[in-house]
């Protein structure tokens, strides 16, 4: 999908730059699929456009790591909710973030750490607070008119949980059948890595795809079904706007041991969204479905399952283009989204998430890089999310344990705390150091801070509806060479264009084939004003990693 066909795009270089000597790699002709798929769901954009999410940021959060009010060196609700106005005051302007609404990462009892193995579906982890503690938060964000969501583990609970505690006593547990049982193992592997997923326990064997901590529930059986409904409700009854379903490719497996993306997991969903949204109209399910955009657009169901699915595959296309200084990941993630999703609104595009290395530690602390990574994830069609310390530039710990994606946020350079605790150590042990200068009181008031991209780069996607929900194609692109990446945003009252250059060199003059009078809302290494050439806008040249926000009127 990412290159033309030569005979057309030789047809484009005469057309609209004689004497051009590079062809872009990135070029899609009009009339490709890509503009094609794009253009024929802009009904289901427009529709969709209605959800509240829809031209919203989110922002990723581990309580544990946030803030810490109480002062045992973990993160916790009061302190989230003491720092909202870091996030967005609920004022136009001023020195907030301007992000949007909020996913909290799993806030629920849990013997570990990171909350995945949940041990009450209706109860607040004490590390973090209590139940009163959540709905301050919750008011305290809708104040601000931001939205929160939280992380529902529908597909295990932990080993430790009162169910699962009864049901491993021996068949007569009344709830045996939550959890999954053979007489014996059966020769099923983890899809990533083969290892043996039926875990020993009083002469019998339970099935637990991720570990034996975190047994798998049984949700072909109705009582498991209508307990995760009841919980669901009971958070939404509380103000919650909707959950970040965890693991959904692996809710249901086949009887001979396909453990992901099977009919029954669409039909729970699917069961679930009309039970929700019968009495929560306005509630917002977000698939994590950790696989190709084609097999994730599955789960939009046809408008009936997730609203929202994670772009993994576009995540590691951008830190791909980041790191080899060309579009051509990018192009090809990019072509495929608008290719199969059905729904240009439906991805929610991320740089990095807690399950991976933080963005900036795989570009190796490159401001430039991540300067450029931010514009992408931001003139990308859908929902975005940002992970906590995102905007910063922050790495995190230097090993490769899934704590050292998930260190405490550094909200001032003062020792130990960093402004995260005022207790001598934190969860993590001693605090992470970050480079000079990452955390909040550094970067906020720093022109030409990743921070303040970040700002200005929410601002005028708040102000640009183009941005927000406008339909997404990727206009024909000449000269410039491999490193141009060029993304068109059609809104009902404008059109923006997005270009860059990802290469380590200046780029040569570059065409765009979009018409009309180009003007410049946000531009970084962009040295001299577009012009207007026959049937598009040309920039004389766009220095490495810089970018332009270009309406086009
Ligand atoms: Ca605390
Ligand atoms: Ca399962």
């Amino acid at each position: 999908m990412a290159k033309a066909p030569t005979r057309w795009l030789a047809a484009v270089i005469i057309a609209t730059a004689p004497g051009c000597r590079h062809s872009s790699s990135v070029a899609t002709p009009p009339g490709a699929p890509a503009a094609t798929e794009a253009s024929r769901s802009g009904d289901a954009v427009l529709a969709g456009s209605q959800g509240w999410w829809r031209g919203q940021v989110f922002y990723e959060v581990f309580v544990r790591s946030f803030v810490d009010a109480s002062g045992d060196g973990v993160g916790d609700l009061r302190g989230l909710t003491a720092r909202l106005d870091y996030l967005n005051d609920g004022k136009p302007g001023g020195d907030d973030l301007g992000v949007d609404a909020l996913w909290l990462m799993p806030i629920h009892p849990s013997p570990s750490y990171h909350g995945y193995d949940v041990t009450d579906y209706r109860g607040v982890n004490p590390d973090y607070g209590t139940l009163a503690d959540l709905d301050t938060l919750v008011r305290e964000a809708h104040r601000r008119g931001m939205r929160v969501i939280i992380d529902f583990v529908l597909n295990h609970s932990s080993s430790q949980h009162p169910w699962f505690v009864s049901a491993k006593g021996g068949p007569s547990s009344p709830y045996r059948d939550y959890y999954i049982w053979r007489d014996q193992p059966l020769p099923w592997g983890r899809p990533w890595d083969g290892a043996p997923v039926w875990h020993a326990v009083n002469g019998s064997y339970f099935y637990g795809l991720f570990w034996s901590g975190m047994p798998d529930l049984n949700l072909g059986n109705p009582a498991v079904e209508s307990e995760m409904l009841g919980a669901m409700r009971f958070w939404l009854g509380r103000g919650v706007d909707g959950f970040r379903v965890d693991a959904a490719r692996h809710l249901f497996e086949s009887p001979d041991g396909v453990l992901v993306d099977q009919p029954a997991s669409h039909a729970l969903v699917k069961r679930l969204r009309g039970a929700l949204e019968a009495e929560f109209p306005h509630v917002l399910l977000v698939a994590e479905a950790w696989t190709s955009t084609e097999t994730v657009a599955e789960y939009r169901g046809g408008g009936h399952e997730f609203q929202l699915a994670f772009g993994f595959d576009t995540a590691a296309a951008i830190k791909q283009s980041l790191r080899d200084g060309t579009a051509d990941a990018l192009g090809a993630a990019v072509d495929t989204s608008l290719r199969v999703d059905g729904d240009p609104g439906f991805e929610a595009p991320f740089l990095s998430n807690h399950d991976q290395a933080r963005v900036m530690r795989d570009l190796a602390g490159d401001v430039t890089r991540a300067q450029l990574g931010a514009a992408v994830l931001l003139a990308l069609p859908g929902t975005p999310f940002l992970y906590y310390g995102e905007e910063l530039g922050m790495q995190g710990g230097p090993e490769r344990r899934d704590e050292d994606k998930r260190t405490p946020m550094h909200w001032s350079g003062e020792v130990p705390g960093y402004g995260f605790t005022t207790a001598s150590r934190t969860w993590y042990g001693a605090a992470s150091p970050e480079a000079p200068g990452v955390d909040v009181a550094s970067e906020r008031p720093a022109d030409g801070s990743l921070w303040r991209l970040y700002q200005r780069l929410l601002a005028l996607r708040h102000a640009t509806p183009a941005l927000q929900t406008g339909l997404a194609s990727r206009p024909a692109v000449t000269c410039g060479g491999k490193g141009v990446f060029a993304l068109l945003r059609v809104g009902g009252v404008g059109k923006v264009l997005f270009i860059a250059n990802f290469g380590a060199a200046a780029s040569g003059p570059v065409s765009v084939s979009v018409p009309g009078r180009p003007r410049v809302l946000l531009s970084q290494g962009l040295p001299g004003a577009p012009a207007v050439v026959d049937g598009g806008v040309s920039l004389g040249g766009i220095e490495p990693r810089g970018f332009a926000f270009v309406a086009v009127e």
